[in-house]
């Protein structure tokens, strides 16, 4: 297959891969430049340590690490030592086993060992210092020059062209579409540019009027001169690379010496545009002077946990920059305005082969097989990429990359940074919050602890009791027997308006959207392969005007790109505000505020209308994400603060209560109701996540439906209880093996008992079977049961 002309800027280990794995699918007219010379060219590769440890939160992440061993491995490449992660207290003990959890969850293999486990592999560690490690047999040194120079080859091979010396000075652009790079030595058309140009990333990026969301930010390596212990040693390394994530420091050898990086130094960020070329830098720009006063902890942790290191001197140490994110994720895709510019950022050696094929795959055939929602460069919020946000986010990640994060455990600084219109009456009922996407969202309210009395609320563990409160379950046992207010302004929204609207969203979702006016509908995007791509809620408020519910800034770009001329696509969230009045007395809080008939027959089931409650304009939806009776009401922020009072006042002789997220997770969960990029992501399709119910498979073709057509449909998402709470994240295992993971948990607090939904193969997720959740170092039962547990007969919702 003949391909676009395409130039990848950057020849460092991403551009080389992209452009290896772009040349491999056929792609044939491929041009690599690069400011520097190959394969060194001067970036964050040519100075990398290369460790690559795959066990990570993320799932993405730790596949394509996975990947990348295996491909470098392949190309000889990679040095398979192994690592061991070290834990010299009992709170990182716990951490190791949660990371083992992870490590299991997403297909790898790995061990805890004890101390003289640990000597076995690596003599030079303390017996007296370490209590455990975990052992990970595949992780290793990837040689990144060497996986430069390889990749770059095999491109070359198959007709790429590489040009050293290149320095990009800008970027052609034509109605929106790039045309060409201009080089210092000239000018390449090009129809697809990739800027895989790590730290100078965000000043290419602005060479077509795009933000990219990336710090540069220095961190020390040091490599000691020959440690005497290690006398003889000529491999290149032979030990496993080691973490001490307590001390900040990972440690790899190389023949009689070792490498000692360093995270606990002050963050040392620097602009892309201070970064010197590398026609002007002394050794390389992206190593800046060693800051020796910075080390000294280092150095001190180092001689502690490997009493050899006594004996031996620092020999050469740099400051080396990598690029950091506000949420530790690379940046892939294509930029919304610039069409045909396409990044691959911030990305790491250890995931560099795998980000290659995951880029190569979204342009030759439109997706990868990767789960890519979380990384994709359009996901940011407009705060987000606003440059004292950038620097104070990445600075702070940079503190915090060995730390141990709780998954509720919200960002501290800058805070507040958004807040909904409710947010003093929410203070005012002392609503601790957490943080989502940048606002302030309750997570349950101190002015509920007088409904905890003479309630069954069992108390989890220490870990799952962090940011938790007997209150959450007062508050989600209240919803059910009253009624409760929710806020749900954080929930992305869009209006979708113009000529061909409908038309556009029947084609780009599962749903029948032509229906009435008042009509609703859940539905799904799909992506090309038919994997899922988000689910959303399509409210015709007009015949040409859509609001639609979503999950996060990404459908709105995807909804954006896909649009026909006249149709629009406009975000809504900041500027309206919604209340979510969900329970039995539902009704009779909001009847008498609105002339609107809301009875079975004036206002059924997923049908939504525009009234009035009291004086505020609302846009009325009668859906409910926890189960119950009642209705999504929407107005304008400026009117978000009366149509609070307004229910509240009227509330009162109901029970009525302000409820926080604790509770509605809980309460959504009874309902079986999935959460995108939690629940089901883009590896998953309609049938496997269980809502093929909303794939309208008569309304003749839609997005993805060819794709979904082809989908074999292996896994389930199945629903497990037991008998405690676990977080999300962890594996599940069948006799003793590891077959799926754990998506959304919580406790059931209506029907009494904990809740798991996981991912399991489709012949095991069968009502009555036993498996085991991994927690820790625990192995907790579970039964897979069918679901939804809390009112199946919809005599709730439709009542
Ligand atoms: N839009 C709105 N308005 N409200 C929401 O809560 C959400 N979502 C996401 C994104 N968009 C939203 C979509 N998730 C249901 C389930 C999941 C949802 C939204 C709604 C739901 O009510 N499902 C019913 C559908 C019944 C039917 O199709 O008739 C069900 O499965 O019983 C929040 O994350």
């Amino acid at each position: 297959m003949a391909g676009p002309k395409v130039v990848v800027i950057g020849a460092g280990v991403v551009g080389a891969a992209v452009a290896d794995e772009l040349a491999l699918r056929g792609w044939d007219d491929i041009t690599v430049v690069d400011q520097g010379p190959l394969p060194a060219t001067g970036g964050s590769s040519s100075h990398a340590p290369g460790l690559v440890f795959q066990t990570n939160a993320n799932r993405t992440m730790t596949l394509l690490a996975q990947y990348t061993i295996e491909k470098l491995r392949q190309l000889d490449c990679f040095l398979p030592v192994g690592s061991i992660e070290v834990a010299t207290g009992p709170a990182r003990l716990a951490e190791l086993h949660r990371r083992h959890g992870w490590l299991t969850a997403w297909g790898g293999r790995g061990s805890i060992l004890d101390p003289d486990e640990c000597l076995r592999l690596h003599p030079l560690l303390d017996r007296d210092r370490v209590l455990a490690g975990l052992h990970v047999p595949a992780d290793g040194l990837a040689k990144a020059v060497k996986a430069v120079q390889t990749q770059l080859d095999r491109a070359a091979a198959r007709g790429a062209r590489l040009l050293a010396g290149h320095e990009v000075v800008d970027i052609r652009t034509s109605g929106g579409r790039v045309t060409g790079v201009v080089t210092d030595r000239g000018e390449l058309p090009a129809d697809v540019v990739i800027c895989a140009a790590g730290i100078w990333g965000p000043r290419i990026a602005r060479m077509v009027g795009m933000r990219l969301p990336l710090t540069p930010l220095a961190h020390q390596l040091a490599w000691t001169g020959p440690v005497p212990a290690m006398h003889g040693m000529t491999a290149e390394a032979t030990r496993p690379i080691l973490r001490h994530q307590d001390a900040d420091l990972y440690v790899r050898d190389r023949g009689d010496r070792l490498g000692v990086g360093y995270y606990g130094h002050r963050p040392l960020p620097i602009s892309a545009d201070d970064i010197v070329p590398v026609s002007q830098a002394e050794i390389m720009p992206s190593m800046l002077p060693f800051t020796e006063e910075d080390f000294e902890p280092a150095w001190a942790a180092t001689r502690e946990l490997l009493p050899a290191t006594r004996e031996a001197k620092i020999d050469e140490a740099f400051n080396g920059l990598f690029s950091f994110t506000t949420d530790n994720l690379p940046l892939l895709g294509e930029s919304p305005d610039a069409r045909g510019f396409w990044v691959a950022e911030a990305v790491w050696v250890t995931h560099s082969a795998g980000i290659g094929r995951a880029v190569a795959e979204w342009l030759v055939d439109g997706v990868s097989a990767f789960d890519l929602s979380g990384l994709d460069v359009n996901r940011f919020e407009p705060h987000q990429v606003a440059p004292e946000y950038v620097l104070a986010r990445d600075c702070q990640n940079y503190v915090e990359v060995y730390d141990i994060i709780h998954p509720l455990q919200p960002m501290e600084e800058p805070r507040p940074l958004r807040t909904t219109p409710f947010y003093p009456r929410q203070q005012e009922l002392g609503a601790t919050f957490l943080e989502y996407a940048g606002w302030e969202r309750p997570q349950w309210y101190e002015a509920n602890a007088p409904l905890v009395a003479g309630r069954r609320l069992p108390q989890p563990d220490d870990w799952a009791a962090r940011y938790w409160s007997p209150i959450v379950g007062a508050e989600a046992q209240a919803t059910r027997e009253a009624v409760a207010l929710y806020d749900m302004s954080t929930l992305k929204r869009a209006e979708v308006a113009g000529p061909g609207a409908a038309e556009f969203l029947h084609w780009i979702s599962t749903g029948d959207i032509h229906k009435s006016v008042g009509s609703v509908t859940y539905c799904l995007l799909l992506n090309a392969d038919g994997g899922i791509r988000s689910d959303v809620t399509i409210a015709r408020l007009g015949e040409e005007r859509f609001q639609v519910g979503l999950n996060g800034q990404r459908d709105i770009d995807w909804l954006r790109r896909h649009a026909p001329a006249g149709v629009t696509v406009t975000d809504l969230t900041a500027g309206t505000c919604c209340i979510g009045l969900w329970g039995p007395r539902a009704r009779d809080l909001l009847q008498p505020l609105t002339d609107t008939d809301l009875s079975n027959t004036g206002l059924r089931y997923f049908r939504g209308t525009q009234t009035y409650v009291g004086m505020v304009p609302v846009t009325a939806l009668r859906l409910s994400y926890v189960g119950e009776l009642g209705w999504e009401l929407y107005t304008t922020a400026d009117l978000g603060l009366k149509l609070w009072d307004t229910l509240w006042a009227a509330g009162r002789a109901y029970g009525v209560l302000a409820a926080g997220r604790g509770a509605f997770t809980s309460l959504r969960l009874e309902k079986g109701y999935r959460s995108f990029g939690t629940d089901m992501t883009h590896e998953h399709d309609p049938v496997e996540a269980g809502l093929d119910f909303a794939v309208k498979l008569g309304k003749g073709d839609f997005f993805g439906r060819s794709g979904l057509q082809r989908r074999a449909h292996t896994r389930r998402l199945a629903c497990l209880t037991l008998d405690s709470v676990v977080m999300g994240g962890e594996p599940v295992f069948s006799a003793d093996t590891a077959v799926g993971y754990v998506t959304s948990a919580a406790y059931g607090y209506t029907v009494g008992s904990g809740i798991a939904y996981a991912w399991l193969p489709a012949e095991l997720a069968e009502p009555g079977r036993t498996v085991h959740i991994g927690y820790f170092d625990r192995r907790i039962p579970a039964t897979v049961t069918a679901e939804p547990l809390f009112d199946p007969a919809m005599t709730r919702l439709k009542g």
